[in-house]
Formats: C-alpha cells, structure tokens, sequence
C-alpha cells in the first residue's frame, strides 16, 4: 500500500494509522515466523517424536585417582569425576526431553546404560531416578541389555531388572522381543500417536551363538523400530571399551524398519550402513582417549560431537533424525603428540610450552604423547615447569614414549643400561650354573624396569 502517492499525506488520523499498520504489520510477520518454523520442524500431529540414548555408562569412574574437590563441587568432593560428569550431562538431558516442544513421546535405551553388569548402589540409584523423572512426565522407556550389562555369570542377572518395578519396558533376556500396544500414556494425543509403534527390541544376549532371527520382521500397520546393541557385522574396529563383541548380522538391519536404534558403537551418529535408518547414538561423554578429539579442535572430528538422536517418525515419510547433543561435555583432548627424537632439552621444553598452554579449556582432560624421547634428555627436562603447565587443564597426562637404547649403542650415558650390565656383571661373578644365571638376569632385568616404571609413573601424577 502507498498512501504516500494517494494524497494520503493529507489525512488528518494519519500518525494514527501508521501505528496501528506497523503493530499489523509485526503481528503479521510474527504468524509468518510460527508458519515457517512449523514448516522447518516439518511436524504434524501424528508424528512420533523418539529421543534414541545409548552407552550411557552410568558407574564409569574413569581414572579413580581424579576425584572431585570440594571447590570443584562440594555436593559431590571426594567422588570420581567422570562417573559424576555422567550423572550431571544424563540430569542435564532428561530434563530437555521432558520439556521439549513438540513433546518426547518415547525414550529408548540401546543398552550399556550401566557400565558394570552389577553396578555399584550409586548407579542404581541414579537410573531408578531417571526413569522414574521420565515416567512421572509420562514418557514410556524401553530398555536393552547391553554387552556391560550382560554378566559372564548367570547367577546374578540383569542390572536392569529391577527398572521393570518402575513401569521401563526391560527387555533382557536372550530372546528378541516385539514391544506393541503395550503403551498406556495418560495423554490421550500421546497415547493415539504412539498406539501404532513396534519397538523390536534385540538385547546383547540374544545375538550370542548363531541365533535365528527369520522372524524378525516390520510388522505391517505398525511404525516399526529396532532396537539393538552390537556391531554390524563387517564393522573391522573394537570399540575402545570393548574386549570382544557379538555382531548383529548386517542383513536384519535391511528388512525396511523405519529406524534402527542400534548401542555399542561410541561416535555420535555413526552409520553402519549406508541409506539404512540405523544410527548409533554414542556415548553422552567421551569416556576415554580412545573417544577424545585432536586439539586444535575439528569440527570433522569422529567425536566431535557426543549425545543422544531426536527421531521424528511419520508414516509414508523417511525418518527424520537429529543430533540431541550433549552441549557440556567435558573436553577429552588429545594434543597433538611430539616427536622428540632429535630435539634438546631446551626445545623439548619450548613445544611443551607451545602444546600446553593458558588457552585450554580449564576443565579439560588433556593428553599429550612424548614419542621416541630418550632418558638422558627426559633428566634434563625441568620437571617442576612441566608440573606446572600440567596444572593449566583439570587433569593433564604426559605419555613419555621412551626410546629404548639397545646394548650395541653403548651409551655410558644411560643409567638403566649402567643398571643392566653392573647386574649382568654380577651374576657372571656369583653364579655358574648359566641356566641359573639366565634365570636370575631376567628376573633382575624385570625389577629394574619395574622401577624406572614406577618413578616415571610417580613424575607423571605430579601436579593432580
Ligand atoms: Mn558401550
């Protein structure tokens, strides 16, 4: 409208009806900015909104020498760290999906939601109040046993049992189970949503041997997701908490589910397949240097990224997935490691300053590799200003990949090679019996190594 033009200059209300047409125009532009968002979300009212968690590893301690201090957190001083890191990122989480807008309609827990099969009593009391916090907000949960969950011994069950007592849908057995019209929401938009789900739940146990899953099909009429701990078969690497693992064979996850929400694999996101809806969620912390990223940071880095999966399913659609990420996790770093083979003392010392410095996140568990560092110039070093830049980050390791000398170098120089010969020396003078000898040299040579270990080891805690 131009009433500039119409001579509308002239008109005496004018002032008053520029203000009423620019509040028209705000509160137009306000019903655009809702239409769009609505747009964006893609929701309608029959979707199903399902938050994806896994490896969430409550009662992981990590290192139990790094415990909380009473001005780090005096609710918590004198307990582990990162078990703590975990409590506080799942309260942190479960209260964004209890208030989440559209409205969570179901948790599932892709298994190792305890990190030990017989967890310690903090653990258990967290998780009884987790569920209990998702089941007051009428969120159903459904449940799987992962391979920390699954005892080598049959006599003692399921760490997750007990969370039936508290209405969870626990699925821990041996056997595959089909969770369907078993949901009872006190919301009646709820309750129409998700009356139509199938959770096809496949715990650790049940992949164990060569198990029959013929049956293991989307049922047809139904939202269809299954729910999985395990690696995909063809998947090369162990994950970094793992000795071994069953494998979920690769062709159940092509049957056609609408999501496959699969437990094991740590790194966000991961897709073992291509063009399959089946995603590992990760775990809610990087929970080892096997899960940290490279610093400076990349944004492309596998773990750059930890939390939960934001699933919208809706019929006749492709399932929309997104990152629920865990904002505060605490900061696992890996520094980018030395080479010390030719450097001096003095260099040495310059890259350890350069690596280690203010800019570090202050809460951040930091390692930096020393590789190929010969002893002598590790004596040289000033260990009191390394003890000090250790203490820039919560906690910092340095790992001295020492560079072994071997008896053909020779070098006078070498205290434990001294060591080593002056006990070779002295076995040839006190014993005659050669199989004795070689005996007693390798139980030396054992102790002497032992002992540079150890003193090593003691410089390496210094500055906690
Ligand atoms: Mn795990």
């Amino acid at each position: 409208m131009d009433f500039a033009r119409k001579g509308f200059e002239s008109y005496p209300h004018k002032q008053l009806f520029y203000e009423w047409y620019e509040r028209a125009n705000k509160a137009l532009e306000q019903v655009l900015v809702t239409v769009e968002q609505k747009r964006e979300t893609g929701n309608t009212i029959s979707d199903i909104r399902l938050i994806h968690f896994a490896d969430i590893h409550l009662g992981f301690t990590g290192p139990t020498n790094l415990v909380l201090g009473e001005a780090e957190n005096a609710g918590a001083a004198g307990r582990y760290v990162r078990e703590v890191d975990i409590e506080e990122t799942v309260k942190r989480m479960i209260r964004d999906v209890i208030h989440a807008q559209p409205a969570v309609d179901i948790v599932v827990i892709a298994g190792d939601l305890f990190h030990r099969s017989a967890p310690y009593p903090r653990a258990i009391s967290f998780a009884a109040k987790m569920i209990h916090t998702l089941m007051n907000h009428d969120i159903p949960v459904v449940i799987i046993d992962g391979n920390h969950e699954t005892a080598s011994i049959l006599h003692s069950g399921s760490p997750t049992a007990f969370l039936r007592e508290l209405d969870a849908h626990v699925i821990n057995g041996s056997i595959y189970e089909v969770l369907r019209d078993c949901w009872n929401c006190q919301s009646s938009e709820k309750q129409a949503r998700i009356s139509k789900l199938a959770v096809h739940a496949l715990p650790y146990r049940a992949l164990r041997g060569s198990p029959d899953f013929s049956g293991l099909r989307p049922l047809p009429g139904y939202t269809n997701v299954l729910l999985t701990h395990g690696r995909v078969s063809g998947m090369g690497e162990l994950n970094s908490l793992h000795h071994t693992a069953y494998t979920v064979p690769s062709d159940v996850l092509l049957h056609g589910w609408d999501y496959v929400a699969m437990g094991d694999w740590h790194i966000h996101r991961y897709q073992p397949l291509e063009n399959v809806p089946a995603f590992y969620a990760g775990s809610l912390e990087a929970l080892n240097f096997g899960e940290a990223v490279t610093y400076p940071l990349r944004p492309t880095d596998t773990y750059a990224v930890h939390g939960a999966l934001d699933v919208r399913l809706s019929l006749g659609k492709p399932t929309d997935v997104r990152s629920l990420v865990n904002k505060d996790a605490r900061p696992l770093l890996r520094l980018e490691p030395v080479d010390a083979i030719h450097a001096s003392a003095g260099t040495l010392m310059d890259i350890l300053h350069r690596r280690i410095h203010s800019g570090l996140p202050k809460h951040a568990i930091v390692l930096l590799e020393i590789n190929n560092i010969l002893p002598q110039i590790w004596e040289q070093l000033d260990h009191v200003s390394i003890a000090k830049l250790r203490r820039l980050a919560r906690r910092c390791d340095v790992r001295w990949n020492f560079l072994r000398p071997t008896p053909s170098q020779g070098s006078e120089a070498l205290s434990e090679a001294a060591l080593d010969r002056q006990w070779e020396h002295f076995l040839a003078q006190r014993e005659k019996n050669t199989t004795e000898r070689a005996w007693y040299k390798a139980e030396g040579m054992m102790r002497i190594e032992e002992a540079r270990q150890m003193l090593q080891a003691t410089y390496a805690q210094e500055g906690e």
